[in-house]
């Protein structure tokens, strides 16, 4: 296929799928461990063995049943997933106070400051088109027809398998007792494949309207037309043009993913690369994420734990953080929305295929120009690759604070006077943009105006004589 990406895997969640004990912390273990290495040639998965120990039945007890004979908690080993599984029901805060609708109207006329976790019950409503014949994972390869090599994440070990969609499928289709391995998969963006399921779909019209990338998108549109009725033909003219089409042509893509998750899945605790907020739509099967707020606390340790290698990792943050999560269950044809930084871990009970993406909103700029700059950092010390963040972030904050943002403020917008300061404060001259949208005197150039509006509000000079 022509427009197929070969490295499609654009996610965070690598490797919080595959936190396991380092080899030493192994050796002292008596568990069974999952393969480490190849998957070829592998044995059908082990029953999980059963023992006698009484189901745990607070969260103190659940915690400490997940220990291993070391008393280190490695998720997703077979001894932590079998524990997991009989305790999880135990995780509740009702600090979470997850808003249930019926459906997608009330969803609608009712969500509000988007503050919460929100199930949504039917997607009447919700201005998402799924299609219906989407119902099986033979169903997948009709609307997905890449064949390219995905990134599969194996659970339970270090490891990604890369395998066709077709491999795949005949995976899932294998009896469960014959299995030779759980995969998942996060990083399928069908967007950027250009035919199929992306002319299928669409996404929620919530997403849609609040999304940051749209709204530019639209923007560009827009100025492209105003150029092209407004301005005198001529190389001027053309240049301009182009500009802002390569921008429009080269927007980040992260809003539709096909997740097709083996039972038994477990994606570690993460927040969503630049802490985009996520729509989460389960077409088959059933998922179970685990919740906690984005308090100033809980971002400060999920930032400190990310930013600790690998093999120094201690503690488990799950429990660390043990009074903070939410279970929310997200049944076949429910559709969860999540808001920006939420941190959170997920299990599969059963096959799924999901619908799911990422998107960038007004309201939490300053939180994804937080974590972001975190992620930045666990680049440089290797402890997330670079490719498992959003790239664009800062080609589109220049673009929207050039595009959006300055226009507005020009035109007497003082609700936009906050966004203006955010902006004012993250945005750099010297700021790499990895789609190199603008160079050094525009960046520069936009800056100055930013600063200039900024600095004209009244509602900024007062604050500065205070
Ligand atoms: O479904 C999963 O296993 C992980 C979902 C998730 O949190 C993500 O894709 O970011
Ligand atoms: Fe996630």
């Amino acid at each position: 296929m022509e427009n197929v990406p070969t490295t499609p895997i654009k996610r965070v969640r690598k490797a919080k799928e595959m936190y396991s004990p380092s080899p030493d912390k192994l050796k002292k273990s008596s568990h069974p461990k999952p393969p480490q290495k190849s998957q070829k040639n592998l044995k059908p998965l082990a029953q999980t063995p059963r023992r006698n120990a009484p189901k745990p039945h607070d969260n103190q007890s659940f915690m400490e049943s997940l220990r291993d004979t070391d008393g280190h908690i490695y998720p997703s080993t077979e001894h932590f997933m079998e524990k997991f599984s009989q305790g999880e029901h135990l995780l509740k805060n009702s600090e979470i106070k997850v808003k249930f609708w019926k459906s997608g109207h009330e969803f609608m006329a009712g969500v509000g400051k988007f503050d919460g976790v929100h199930l949504v019950d039917t997607k009447d409503g919700l201005g998402m088109m799924v299609p219906d014949d989407l119902d099986s994972f033979d169903a997948v390869k009709k609307y997905i027809t890449t064949t390219a090599k995905l990134p599969v994440i194996v659970s339970g070990t270090r490891t990604e398998e890369k395998m066709t969609i077709t491999k795949l499928i005949k995976a899932f289709n294998t009896p469960k007792q014959r299995r030779t391995a759980i995969y998942n998969l996060l990083s399928l963006e069908f967007d950027s494949l250009g035919q199929g399921l992306r002319d299928a779909f669409s996404v929620p019209e919530f997403v849609h309207r609040k999304s940051m990338i749209n709204k530019l998108k639209d923007k560009l549109s827009q100025k492209i037309q105003e150029i092209q009725t407004e301005m005198e033909n001529g190389d001027e003219k053309e240049e301009l043009k182009s500009k802002l089409q390569t921008q429009i042509d080269t927007l980040p893509k992260y809003q539709m993913f096909l997740l097709l998750s083996m039972e038994g899945s477990f994606t570690d605790i993460h927040v969503d690369f630049s802490a985009t907020s996520v729509y989460y739509h389960v077409i088959k099967g059933r998922k179970v994420f685990y919740v906690a707020k984005p308090t100033e606390e809980n971002l400060r340790i999920y930032a400190e734990y990310e930013k600790t290698p690998l093999k120094e990792r201690e503690e488990w943050i799950g429990e660390t953080m043990t009074a903070e999560w939410q279970r929310l269950e997200i049944k076949e044809g429910q559709t969860a929305m999540i808001p920006s930084g939420f941190v959170h871990f997920v299990f599969t009970p059963e096959d799924s295929i999901v619908i799911g993406g990422n998107y960038l909103v007004e309201e939490y700029l300053e939180q994804q120009f937080e974590l972001t700059v975190v992620e930045e950092e666990c680049v440089k010390i290797n402890t997330i690759q670079r490719g498992h963040m959003l790239e664009g972030f800062w080609d589109v904050m220049f673009s929207y604070t050039l595009n959006i943002l300055i226009p507005e403020l020009e035109s007497g917008e003082p609700r936009l006077i906050e966004m203006g300061r955010i902006m004012q404060k993250y945005l750099k001259e010297g700021q790499n943009l990895q789609k190199k949208w603008f160079n050094g005197d525009e960046k520069k150039e936009i800056l100055k105006k930013l600063g200039e509006l900024v600095l004209a509000e009244p509602t900024a000079k007062r604050a500065r004589m205070d």
